[in-house]
């Protein structure tokens, strides 16, 4: 009794299956996929078919699936069993015929290109590219030398967030992934980003240095395994867009720093900053630009050779 009654149930769970299947149609002329972005259902089938020039399919996974370049008229197809994010190009035009085959049921694909801008004193806006097949987005900060937890969430085909409530002219490191009830995607890459500072004029002190005609704030706090602390500002008259930093001694100066008046279009109309560190200990440099507030902040982990940073990006808040 229990065999001829399940093989019904079997019967039509196939029919179902099958029933469902769909053919979506690209047409490839004109060096394009169009349309571009086709969301499918696992089993579904895809038919490429060219009707003008010489071109081909090749997923960028080099295995998925592929044709031979081949003059038009040619029709190719292939059917998608698994869930997944399947990109593909044309090989005899990489760079201008692109598409993807999105097979729903999998975790989603990974938001891309990650930005973080400060918009106040206590706010940091993210941004960036949609995922594909996500219900949700997670999205963590860390402050410098943390570790990451979660600080917000955006729903599906969001593609912004602001995180608010963080502290004035402080950096803070973000990295967001798609989720939904199948898994997450990886993370974006880790993005730094620093809210505003208050707009104050700079005064110089032991720990900050007033560069560039003074409009410029510099300070450097630093960690190493058993000691942390401001470091000690040595500002010197006879080079005031430059100052230098030391952390344990007078005698033993750690780190060089300049802020550049490069405000003309063939530079790029910024203000830059460099620096050299010549340390391997946690560092944290925090330029303010003291009539706007922006603040852009550099961070070297502990136990890191400190890179030198030539940021000619820093600030576009000419003259
Ligand atoms: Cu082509």
């Amino acid at each position: 009794m229990r065999k001829a009654f399940l093989l019904p149930i079997l019967a039509c769970l196939f029919l179902a299956t099958a029933a469902h299947a769909a053919t979506v149609r690209v047409t490839v002329h004109n060096f394009e996929f169009s349309p571009a972005v086709v969301n499918i259902q696992p089993g579904d089938t895809v038919i490429w078919s060219n009707i003008g020039g010489t071109h081909n399919v090749a997923s960028d996974d080099g295995t998925t699936f592929s044709n031979e370049p081949t003059i038009a008229p040619w029709s190719f197809s292939h059917t998608f069993n698994t869930p997944g994010s399947f990109p593909y190009h044309c090989e005899v035009h990489p760079s201008l015929m692109q598409g993807v085959v999105n097979v729903a049921g999998g975790p989603p694909s990974a938001p891309t290109n990650l930005q973080a801008q400060a918009i106040s004193t206590t706010a940091i806006r993210l941004t960036w590219g949609n995922a594909n097949g996500e219900t949700s987005y997670r999205i963590e900060m860390k402050t410098l030398g943390g570790t990451f937890q979660q600080v917000a969430t955006a729903d599906a085909d969001e593609t912004s967030a602001d995180v608010t409530g963080l502290a004035p002219g402080t950096g803070y490191i973000f990295r967001v992934r798609a989720e939904n009830s199948a898994g997450n995607s990886a993370f974006t890459s880790e993005v730094l980003a620093a809210t505003d500072a208050p707009i104050a004029a700079c005064v110089p002190d032991s720990t900050t240095l007033c560069v560039n005609n003074g409009r410029f704030q510099v300070r450097t706090h630093w960690r190493s395994t058993t000691q942390s602390g401001d470091a000690t500002a040595v500002a010197l008259d006879f080079a005031p867009d430059s100052g230098l930093f030391y952390f344990f001694s007078s005698t033993n100066i750690e780190m060089l720093v300049k802020v550049l008046n490069a405000c003309v279009p063939a530079l790029g109309n910024k203000y830059w900053v460099f620096y050299a560190a010549t340390t391997n200990v946690e560092l944290t440099v925090t330029v303010i630009d003291s009539l706007t507030g922006k603040t852009r902040v550099y961070f070297n982990p502990l136990n890191t050779a400190a890179l030198p940073v030539q940021d000619t990006n820093a600030f576009s808040t000419c003259p």
